[in-house]
C-alpha cells in the first residue's frame, strides 16, 4: 500500500430527506464531502496511508470534520485550524426526470486560508508516492490557483507522482478560467482524470452530442505527448433519469487505449461517483493492475458509490473486487 497525499477543501453537504425541494424544506441531512476529501476515504478505504492537506475553522464544526477524518483513517495532521467557515452546500436530489441541484455557500471558507501559510513540504511529502488534487482547489481563488502550482511543483521537486481530476464546476468558474488553470497544472500532471464536462467543454475533446470513443483516444494521445501524461482515465455518463444511467469508462495507459462496457446503473445518489472512480483508478494503477483491471476497478468503485446516499463509500478493496468479479468481469488476483 501506498502513501498518498490530498489537497482540498471539506464541505458539509445539507440535503433535505425524501426529495424535498431546497426552498421548502425544514431539515436537512448534514454530511461531509469535497472532492479530493471523498476520493481521501475512498483510498483509505483501500488500505493506503492518506494525508489530507487543508484547513478548517478552529470551532465545533471544523472538530467535527477532522474527528470525520481520523475515523475514516485519514491523517488529519495537515488540516489546520484557521480563521473563516466551513464551506457548506446544498443537494437537491433529482428524481425521475427532475434533476438534482446543487448550491454552493462557501465563501470566506477556513480553507482559502491555505495559500497564505508556510507548509513543511519536506514533512508533507517525506516517503509520498502520490499527490491528489483537483480543479475545484484552483477554482476557488486566484490565490488556490497559485498555491495548487505551488503544491504541483513540491510535489514534482521531490519525485512524487502527481494525480489531477479536472472536476469542472461551471458555478465555480468560466470554462476559459479553467482552460487557463488546467493548462498551467497539466504539465506536471502524470494521472489525469476527466468527467463529460471536462472533456467535451474543457480539453475541447469534441461536442457532447457527437461523442465517440475514438475522439478521446485521439486527445489523449496527443495530450499525453504534449504535456508528458502516463495515465488517463475517464468516464462517460448518459442519464437516462435520475436514477437510472449508462456510465462507460475509459483508460488510456502505456498508449493503449481501453474501454469499458456501458454499464447500466441504479443510482441512489450520483454525487463523489467521479472521486470514487478516480479513487479506485490510483489504486489499481499503485497496486500494478493490469489495464483492464485497473479500469474495471475503478468503474466497480464508482458504480458502488452510486449505490449509497453521501459523496463516499465506505467499501473496501475486497468488496470492490468481489463485486467487479461478479459484475464487470472474471480478475483473478
Ligand atoms: O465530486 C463531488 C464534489 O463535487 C462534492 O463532494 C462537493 O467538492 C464539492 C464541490 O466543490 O462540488
Amino acid at each position: 500500500m501506498s502513501r498518498i497525499v490530498t489537497l482540498g477543501e471539506p464541505l458539509m453537504r445539507m440535503t433535505p430527506p425524501g426529495f424535498q425541494r431546497v426552498k421548502e424544506t425544514k431539515e436537512f441531512q448534514a454530511t461531509i464531502g469535497g472532492a479530493e476529501l471523498n476520493a481521501s476515504v475512498n483510498l483509505a478505504n483501500f488500505g493506503h496511508e492518506v494525508t489530507f492537506v487543508s484547513a478548517v475553522p478552529d470551532n465545533d464544526l471544523g472538530e467535527n470534520v477532522r474527528k470525520f477524518l481520523r475515523e475514516r483513517n485519514v491523517n488529519d495532521q495537515w488540516v489546520k485550524r484557521e480563521e473563516g467557515r466551513l464551506g457548506v452546500y446544498f443537494v437537491e436530489e433529482g428524481y425521475g426526470p427532475r434533476s438534482a441541484k446543487v448550491t454552493y455557500d462557501r465563501t470566506y471558507s477556513s480553507f482559502l486560508q491555505v495559500a497564505g501559510q508556510e507548509w513543511k513540504w519536506d514533512a508533507i511529502f517525506e516517503s509520498c508516492q502520490l499527490f491528489h488534487v483537483s480543479g475545484i482547489t484552483p477554482a476557488l481563488s486566484s490565490s488556490l490557483k497559485e498555491f495548487t502550482l505551488q503544491a504541483v511543483r513540491e510535489a514534482r521537486k521531490r519525485n512524487v507522482l502527481i494525480s489531477f481530476d479536472c472536476n469542472y464546476r461551471s458555478k465555480l468558474w468560466s470554462e476559459e478560467e479553467a482552460k487557463l488553470a488546467f493548462e498551467q497544472i497539466l504539465p506536471y500532471v502524470d494521472i489525469c482524470f476527466a468527467g463529460q464536462k471536462d472533456f467535451t467543454h474543457i480539453l475541447n475533446v469534441g461536442p457532447e452530442e457527437n461523442f465517440h470513443p475514438s475522439l478521446l483516444k485521439k486527445y489523449f494521445r496527443e495530450a499525453s505527448q504534449d504535456y508528458g501524461i502516463s495515465l488517463f482515465a475517464c468516464t462517460n455518463r448518459e442519464v437516462i433519469d435520475s436514477q437510472s444511467h449508462q456510465l462507460q469508462g475509459f483508460l488510456f495507459k502505456n498508449d493503449q487505449f481501453i474501454e469499458s462496457q456501458k454499464h447500466s446503473i441504479q443510482v441512489l445518489d450520483r454525487i463523489g461517483g467521479g472521486d470514487s472512480f478516480a479513487a479506485g483508478i490510483l489504486h489499481g494503477m499503485l497496486e500494478g493492475l493490469d489495464e483492464t483491471s485497473i479500469l474495471d476497478f475503478g468503474m466497480a468503485s464508482s458504480i458502488l458509490k452510486h449505490t449509497v446516499k453521501g459523496d463516499h463509500s465506505s467499501f473496501s478493496e475486497d468488496e470492490v473486487f468481489e463485486f467487479m468479479n461478479a459484475h464487470l468481469h472474471d480478475v483473478v488476483r
